[in-house]
């Protein structure tokens, strides 16, 4: 539900993502914007509650909010753009303005540039790479639509639209949480507003590669599987060639009607991504005379028995979960160089895997991991209780799955997409994961799908946990949250954890941890010292050396991160103190005993 209880999924307009931003001809619109806060979203609806949105701003008579400017002195318009304050893109705002740090509602961006229209026949896109939450987008005070879900990318087409100088971009982003949203009002983290992720105009030909899907087949490794998706006018019966001139590579195919042209392609001696050696080929995808290019790690990925099998050989996840958080700068992490600093602290801890929670992370992260060999869990945030009968929250949560998948997955690092976390067991729950599921699967059918599930301990027993979820059955990996020691007991109460988990699959402990805030020490008995993490960290992995079909571990969580349900004063202040390193950038106790048990692993499974 929006502010004014009106269910704005109704309004979703959604293009076709075009995919690897980066790779293409494109005028960025990061840096500067300029930002009006608006709680009662007047530029959004009038007094009598209607939407005035683009008739406003065509009917000169009424105050309006798009970027009009007065052209005499007589007339009334009630705010003004170049007046206004800046704010930085890519940024939330809350980190940015103390003003804005609790703030949940619209805030108006606008930004003036300057563009020369193309004049052979190219067109143009403006591309977000996230905005949260809710986006209603402007060029030249026309509405070019709206975008829900804040984690996700979105274009829109602006050919013909945008002339030499004098060009406004207008985006009111609303954070405002509702019921019926994805995520719904109910989070553990900071509900981080604004255009997070960067903005960019990109120019394309007439007809241009908007999407692939290249990846090693799953059951020969001799084999590339390529699907290339053409947009534009003349999208059927068209050549388009892959070439990755390392490894010799060239293949021609043709689109169908649709656009599509998909091969398999012959391919011998590849050298595999791994995260050892991870291995990434330049691979160029030609249409006509344009060159887009990726750079590509191939390996086969499957799950056989309770292993999970990489390039064919078992791995052991040695994992950490990320917030999309830079704590020490403050604020939603968006960049190369914060995908840096957060992948890098996790190789220090000796990590092969990161989870990305509890929502799709930017580009960035699958990117930096890829080169630094670091396999990826990639999450939607479908979390805790979303409206599990309601179709349109379905419709949402399925759209960002897809633009999830759409835009990773030409990543090796990517194995695992999540579909949830911690939800509760009911038949509609189970119903609706078990079709975003079908949906993962059916866009990907190569990497593995999973949910953060839940435990407990079985009645009538002394410590035996079992995982009582039907979505077991539909999984290729039974993840499941453990919080014994902080939320079920103390951490001697792991001594006495045993599990019986069935299915015969690989089995991931997604989470486990205790709150500590660094540089507080004691006995290892109280509460957010040092030594109690310390101590919970030694006793679950003891346990986990109990789970026979442990294949990885993914503590929570690398950083301390802003929550705004903790409330403890001179402890949390507004902090989730589980992580392993506290936002000074300073490592605790546990740090180091996990960084053991990972240096363990390593020797029993190799890299
Ligand atoms: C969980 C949630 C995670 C929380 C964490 C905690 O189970 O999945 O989002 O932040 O516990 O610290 O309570």
């Amino acid at each position: 539900m929006s502010l004014l209880g009106m269910n704005s999924n109704a309004a979703f307009s959604r293009q076709p993502q075009i995919i690897n931003v980066q790779g293409r001809k494109s005028m960025t619109l990061n840096g500067y914007w300029k930002y009006l806060v608006d709680p009662y979203q007047s530029g959004y609806y009038d007094y009598r509650l209607n939407v005035r949105d683009q008739q406003a701003y065509q009917n000169r008579s009424e105050a309006v909010y798009l970027g009009y400017q007065a052209q005499d002195p007589s007339e009334r318009v009630e705010y003004d753009f170049d007046r206004a304050d800046d704010l930085i893109v890519p940024r939330d705002w809350n980190s940015q303005k103390e003003k804005l740090f609790y703030y949940e509602g619209a805030v108006w961006y606008y930004r003036k540039f300057d563009y020369q229209p193309p004049e052979n026949g190219d067109r143009l896109f403006i591309h977000f790479g996230a905005a949260n939450y809710r986006a209603h987008v402007y060029l030249n005070g026309e509405k070019l639509g709206t975008h829900i879900g804040g984690f996700t990318p979105f274009n829109f087409e602006i050919t013909g639209k945008v002339r030499p100088k004098g060009n406004f971009v207008i985006v009111m982003v609303d954070n405002t949480r509702g019921m019926d949203e994805v995520p719904t009002v109910n989070t553990d983290w900071w509900n981080y507003g604004g255009l997070t992720r960067d903005v960019s105009i990109i120019d394309v030909p007439e007809t241009f590669i908007q999407d692939y899907f290249i990846q090693l087949s799953p059951d020969d490794r001799d084999r590339i599987d390529v699907s290339v998706t053409l947009n534009g006018k003349n999208k059927a019966g068209q050549t388009v060639r892959i070439e990755i001139p390392e490894a010799k590579i060239k293949a021609v195919c043709t689109t169908d009607d649709q656009g599509v042209a998909a091969s398999r392609v012959r391919v011998k001696n590849l050298k595999l991504w791994n995260p050892e050696k991870p291995y990434l080929y330049d691979v160029n995808l030609i249409h006509q005379n344009h060159i887009l290019t990726d750079r590509i790690g191939f390996r086969t990925l499957k799950t056989e028995g309770t292993e999970i099998l990489v390039n064919g050989k078992p791995v052991f996840l040695r994992g950490i979960c990320i917030h999309e958080e830079n704590p020490v700068r403050g604020g939603r992490a968006c960049s190369r160089e914060d995908a840096r600093m957060l992948l890098g602290w996790a190789r220090e801890l000796g990590c092969n895997f990161v989870r990305l929670a509890h929502y799709p992370h930017s580009e960035y992260m699958a990117k930096v991991a890829d080169e630094m060999g670091i396999m990826v869990w990639s999450e939607v945030p479908v979390y805790w209780t979303i409206q599990w009968q309601n179709e349109d929250t379905y419709n949402n949560a399925a759209s960002q799955l897809e633009d999830m998948i759409a835009r990773d997955k030409n990543r090796a690092s990517v194995i695992i997409w999540s579909v949830a976390n911690e939800t509760p067991v009911s038949p509609e729950r189970t119903a609706f994961l078990k079709k975003m599921i079908y949906r993962a699967r059916s866009m990907d059918p190569v990497r593995l799908v999973s949910a953060a599930l839940e435990r407990h301990t079985k009645p009538g027993t002394k410590g035996t946990q079992v995982i009582e979820d039907p979505l077991q059955e539909y999984v290729d990996v039974i993840s499941f949250n453990q919080y014994i020691g902080w939320y079920d007991g103390l951490p001697d109460k792991l001594k006495e954890a045993v599990f019986d988990i069935g299915y015969g699959k690989p089995v991931i402990v997604s989470e486990f941890g205790a709150g500590a805030l660094q540089g507080n020490h004691g006995s290892r008995d109280a509460r957010w010292t040092e030594e109690f993490q310390e101590y919970l960290y030694e006793e679950t992995v003891k346990m986990l050396e109990r789970i026979p079909q442990l294949r990885g571990v993914t503590p929570w969580i690398l950083t301390d991160f802003r929550s705004p349900r903790r409330l403890l004063s001179g402890i949390q202040d507004g902090w989730n103190r589980k992580g392993l390193i506290s936002q000074t950038g300073d490592k605790k106790k546990a740090f180091y005993v996990l960084r053991d048990y990972y240096k363990m692993k390593e020797k029993q499974f190799g890299r």
